[in-house]
């Protein structure tokens, strides 16, 4: 499946922008502007963008508490992001819900999640619906190696299997649940092969190449828009930065994330294979590097400027008003 120059350099957009994202988050929480609890997606940059590149906005998908780059690869804009997570009045849920509940409804992100293991069932109630609605559209839940484990995890992929849903589970495995190695606590020899025993079709993949997880991705997804019902990717990556902001990470050895930097940055990768087959050059990509730092430096200027929720919104927007 070969992507266009215009598709390579948009999958490049998006994962920088994840990237500096992340890393401009990172920097403003360690300066004490940010409220609340923060969990960094930088170093899975290829998952988020191998999935969604092949997805509309009529195809949903669902996060976790590491939700940002998940809502930056479907399209969600990184102004209202960052505003969201400064708590201002401009942000994508007005400043109220901050990193773990971004949602975006109208481009079919049904939210970040603060519950681990709350996506699964999301899923399936939206691929019903895709399903009923018969115009080929899917519902995707990201899930880590700890929500794996999680029983909503396995009741999801029975349902999938049982009513033959157009949903994928992408289980991004980034070695540990908070400080847990998913290395012990997963059981059978890998979530693929868990995934076998309900009867769906599995593959794992190298979560640092995105090419192969948009190979994979693209196949699980193309069954499930023809009727061929569920899948789950097992991708294996790493992140970069703590569970989440402030960890100290004493149950990582002193080199390891300087090393996965070197060794595993899938923004590299992509652009070693990209260059490397002459489909697109390195000043390209250094012009949109420039082109994103500007953006989130302004999303981040944007944020600091705009207002903070008032007083007597304080109970609008809390629950649906039907
Ligand atoms: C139901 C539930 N149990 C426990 C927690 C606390 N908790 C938050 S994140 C986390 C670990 C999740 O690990 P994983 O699924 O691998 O995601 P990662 O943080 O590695 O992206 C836990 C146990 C929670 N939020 N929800
Ligand atoms: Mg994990």
């Amino acid at each position: 499946m070969s992507l266009s120059k215009a598709e390579l350099l948009d999958v490049y957009r998006v994962m920088k922008t994840i990237r500096e994202f992340e890393e401009r988050v990172h920097d403003e929480f360690a300066a004490g502007e940010i409220p609340g609890f923060v969990h960094l997606y930088a170093g899975e940059e290829a998952s988020a963008a191998g999935i969604c590149q092949h997805l509309t906005r009529d195809d949903f998908i669902a996060s976790t508490h590491r939700g940002h780059g998940h809502c930056i690869a479907k399209g969600v804009d990184v102004f209202g992001m960052m505003a969201e997570l400064f708590g201002r009045s401009s942000g994508v849920c007005r400043g109220k819900g901050g990193s773990m509940h971004i949602a975006d409804l109208d481009l079919g992100m049904m939210g970040a999640n603060g519950i681990v293991g709350g996506g699964p069932p999301l899923i399936c109630g939206a691929a019903l619906a895709c399903k009923r609605a018969g115009k080929g559209n899917v519902a995707i839940a990201f899930v880590g190696d700890g929500g794996s484990n999680q029983g909503t995890t396995f009741e999801s992929m029975n349902l999938a299997k049982i009513w033959n849903l157009p949903a994928i589970f992408v289980i991004e495995d980034n070695g540990y649940a908070e400080a847990t190695s998913s290395k012990w606590s997963i059981g059978a020899s890998s979530n693929a092969e868990r995934a076998r025993g309900f009867g769906l079709p599995a593959a794992r993949v190298d979560g640092h190449d995105f090419f192969a997880v948009h190979k994979a991705a693209g196949e699980a997804i193309s069954r499930a828009r023809s009727g061929g019902g569920p899948t789950l990717l097992d991708c294996k990556l790493d992140r970069y930065y703590g569970h989440f902001e402030g960890d100290a990470q004493t149950y990582r050895g002193t080199d390891e994330t300087k090393k996965l930097r070197i060794d595993k940055d899938c923004l590299k990768i992509f652009a070693e294979r990209a260059t490397a087959s002459e489909e697109l050059q390195q000043d390209e990509l250094d012009a949109i590097d420039a082109e994103v730092v500007a953006l989130i430096a302004e999303a981040i200027v944007q944020a600091k400027a705009a207002p903070k929720p008032m007083e007597d919104e304080l109970l609008s927007d809390v629950y649906v008003s039907y």
